[in-house]
């Protein structure tokens, strides 16, 4: 606005324009320098904790919806689970200092190394990274795994970042992820061999399940061998593809993860991808 107005007095424009230019360029930058520099100290310090494993996991937003949407087979897409390895492993490549990634159904875990320094351990840094990359990677691939099925809205993640201090408790982490992804996969397929081999509707099918519902959700494998034992007794049509995605996992060093190779046998010492 005071440029338009100097503009008016008519043989001086250029000179009064540029002057106003400086001015403002001046006064703004010297003010950003001193007056405004204060709202820096309202940014937080999110720095990882050094010596922890930290942990990235994505998980997709709405995927029930976009699962929907985009008729992903049930209760496993194969074209669906090949676009989330590829985006990991497009994660993978751009951010060096992840050993480990970990996924299954909307989700992916993604472990740095304990030593790792980059972005300054900074979380927000981290996370938004590993997000945006996997986000751009899944739209930037989805044609290799969909062909011609077109992609109907962008697909978003959430992230968040925790940390594990011990070898222990990283491996109860991927354990636990594992065994969610097991106990899901176990009950889908089971409920949806019923509905699609079976004949029965869904109210139906969840109501055959019920009553074993509390193992299958529990956690308890004992529990999860007991109901398979009795399904494949009376339901031979049912083939045992639970274990269909229960494991996808790569590494790509090995030295600092040499206790979690000893204590458990799901790892292998070499760049190596798992997809049960
Ligand atoms: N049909 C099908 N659905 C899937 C597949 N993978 C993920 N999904 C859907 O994605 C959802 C992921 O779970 P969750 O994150 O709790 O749901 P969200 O909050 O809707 O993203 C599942 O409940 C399924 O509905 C797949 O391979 N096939
Ligand atoms: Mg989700």
């Amino acid at each position: 606005m005071l440029i338009g107005k100097a503009c008016r007095v008519g043989g001086r424009v250029r000179s009064c324009v540029v002057k106003a230019l400086a001015r403002l360029f001046t006064s703004s930058s010297s003010m950003a320098k001193s007056k405004f520099e204060y709202v820096r100290n309202f940014e937080t310090d999110d720095t990882c904790l050094r010596n922890c494993y930290i942990v990235v996991r994505l998980d997709g937003r709405n995927f029930h919806k976009f699962a929907e949407q985009h008729k992903f087979t049930k209760p496993n897409d194969n074209r669906a689970l090949g676009l989330m390895t590829q985006s990991a492993r497009s994660v993978m490549g751009e951010l060096e200092d992840i050993v480990i990634a970990y996924g299954q159904s909307d989700e992916f875990s993604f472990v740095f190394k304990r030593t790792s320094t980059l972005f300054k351990r900074r979380a927000s840094k981290l996370m938004t990274h590993v997000a945006s990359q996997f986000s751009s990677s899944y739209v930037f691939y989805w044609k290799e795994f969909f062909g011609e099925q077109p992609l109907l809205y962008p697909p978003g993640f959430d992230g968040r970042v925790v940390l594990y201090p011990s070898n222990r408790n990283l491996r109860d982490y991927l354990s636990w992820r594992q065994a969610d992804c097991h106990i899901n996969n176990l009950y889908n397929t089971v409920f949806w061999t019923l509905v699609q081999k079976g004949g029965l509707t869904t109210a139906q099918a969840e109501d055959r399940l019920k009553r074993f519902s509390m193992e299958f959700r529990s956690g308890d494998w004992a529990g999860h061998d007991r109901v398979l034992i009795w399904w494949s007794s009376i339901q031979t049509f049912i083939d045992l593809a639970v274990w269909h995605g229960a494991l996808s996992c790569w590494k790509n060093q090995s030295s600092e993860l040499g206790n979690i190779q000893q204590e458990g046998s799901k790892f292998s010492s070499r760049r190596t991808l798992y997809v049960v």
